[in-house]
């Protein structure tokens, strides 16, 4: 691939797993720097290489390619022996990352309490569950914005941080009642991981602003995506970090002026993972058959994804939100099933335009999607183009449609799972 302008972020422009680590990873080669700046652990990024799957939760996606040196920011939260974990499995895979992997010693410890919590929140918000990872993603922004939490700087200079977690474990088993919680022993174990990961901290704002301004390519890889944003997702149906443009720059110490590019991907259908509002979902046999066609089933927890029609509503929001300059569309070989193929276009609510994408829940839920069908390209196998006028005239319409829609180009179209199933239109 061709060489890109220093600074390069992919974000989510859905509700998650468009194909962020298919783009990251095919683009990978021309970065020598790649950063994640949220979320943690509850991201799930797969990556095909050769008929070989590799998955990746919080490590960057770009560590398949040998070159790579990976941070992971601030603004992310970090499980420490999740990530050791994750390490561990690539490594049986033949990819050994750990002296490759900057940790940001402002990142916030994700602990096994926070799991914990996790899982018990949702128990406790019963018919109101938010549908978490139960990754501790949630509890542990929680202890960040409460200023109770511990960063991965904590564990290196290691002396206050046993009163610390003691009185956090203590807390919580009051808000929770007593769970289950070997104390002396995590306590022990993050002494043992202090040592261990020594290499690997990093005060990160320097490290990453100096690769930028020696001008190395360098890029942002945003975990979840738009609408599961804190702020401008479906609150409270969201995760809890800033999936949208400015958590690149809270989440990794960079200036705006810095960046050039802003790849979203945005999947040729539309899925969500979890609860929440989902005005293009089918709950029929077009939904049937993008999950099964799709194998729409989540890479951290196996949930399988509810799923939907394109909504060109919610993409022209997070349009307005992430200001992309290109769009990466995956997964249109999925969309070769139909005879026609639908994309909403307008929302209606009481009977009336919406003119903006509602904050207020009650109006999600209720809006009416107005449709337009196009032809569709059934039958017609499109995993083998790579240049944009090898697709059936059908499938370039609708690409043509949204670009029309968003005006934003769509510079890359996933054409399958594989690294090299991609038509590239730079
Ligand atoms: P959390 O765990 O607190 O971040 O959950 C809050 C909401 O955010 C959603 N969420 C996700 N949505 C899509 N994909 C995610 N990653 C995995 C994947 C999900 C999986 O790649 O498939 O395996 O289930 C992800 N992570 C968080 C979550 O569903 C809640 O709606
Ligand atoms: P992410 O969270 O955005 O990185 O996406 P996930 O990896 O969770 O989910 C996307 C899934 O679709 C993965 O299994 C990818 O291998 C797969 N995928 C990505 N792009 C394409 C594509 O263009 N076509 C097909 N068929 N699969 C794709
Ligand atoms: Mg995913």
């Amino acid at each position: 691939m061709k060489r890109e302008p220093a600074l390069v972020v992919v974000l989510g422009a859905q509700w998650g797993d468009e194909g962020k680590g298919k783009l990251i990873d095919a683009l990978g080669d021309a970065f020598d720097v790649s950063a994640r700046c949220n979320g943690g652990a509850n991201a799930g990024h797969t990556v095909v290489v050769e008929g070989v799957k590799y998955k990746f939760h919080l490590l960057p996606s770009s560590l398949l390619h040998t070159h790579t040196i990976a941070l992971i920011g601030n603004g992310v939260v970090v499980h420490l022996a999740s990530m050791l974990e994750e390490a561990a499995a690539l490594e049986k895979q033949g990819v050994y990352v750990m002296e490759r992997v900057f940790l940001s010693d402002r990142a916030h410890l994700v602990f096994d309490y926070h799991q914990t919590v996790d899982g018990l929140r949702e128990t406790e918000r019963a018919g109101g569950k938010i549908g978490t990872t139960r990754k501790g993603i949630g509890p542990c922004y929680t202890s960040k914005a409460s200023r109770d939490g511990l960063r991965v700087g904590d564990i290196r200079r290691f002396r206050n941080f046993p009163e610390k977690y003691r009185r956090n474990v203590t807390e919580q088993k009051m808000r929770f009642g007593n769970f289950e919680h070997d104390t002396r022993a995590e306590i022990a174990k993050y002494y043992k991981l202090a040592h261990a990961l020594e290499p690997n901290i990093t005060d990160s704002v320097s490290f990453v602003n100096s690769k930028l301004d020696a001008g190395i390519p360098t890029m942002v890889e945003g975990a979840n995506a738009a609408l599961l944003d804190i702020d401008f997702g479906t609150y409270p149906y969201v995760t809890s970090s800033n999936c949208t443009i400015g958590g690149i720059f809270t989440g990794l110490g960079i200036a705006p002026q810095k960046l050039k590019t802003v790849y979203g991907v945005v999947k040729a259908y539309t899925t969500r993972v979890g609860e929440g509002p989902f005005p293009t979902e089918q709950l029929n046999d077009v939904g049937k058959t993008l999950q099964d066609r799709g194998f729409e089933f989540g890479s951290t927890t196996g949930r399988p994804r509810r799923c939907g029609w394109l909504d060109l509503c919610l993409l022209k929001y997070t349009t307005t939100l992430n200001g992309y300059t290109a769009i990466c569309l995956t997964k249109l070989d999925i969309m070769s099933h139909f005879e026609t193929v639908k994309v909403g276009v307008k929302y209606k609510f009481c009977g009336a335009a919406l003119s903006y994408y509602p904050s207020d829940l009650d109006k999600l839920w209720e809006v009416e999607v107005e449709y337009i069908e196009l032809p569709g390209w059934k039958g017609v196998d499109i995993s083998h183009a790579r240049r944009f006028d090898e697709l059936p005239l059908n499938a370039q319409l609708y690409v043509k449609y949204i670009e029309d829609f968003l005006e934003v180009p769509i510079q890359f179209i996933g054409v399958g799972a594989a690294r090299d199933a991609i038509i590239d239109r730079r």
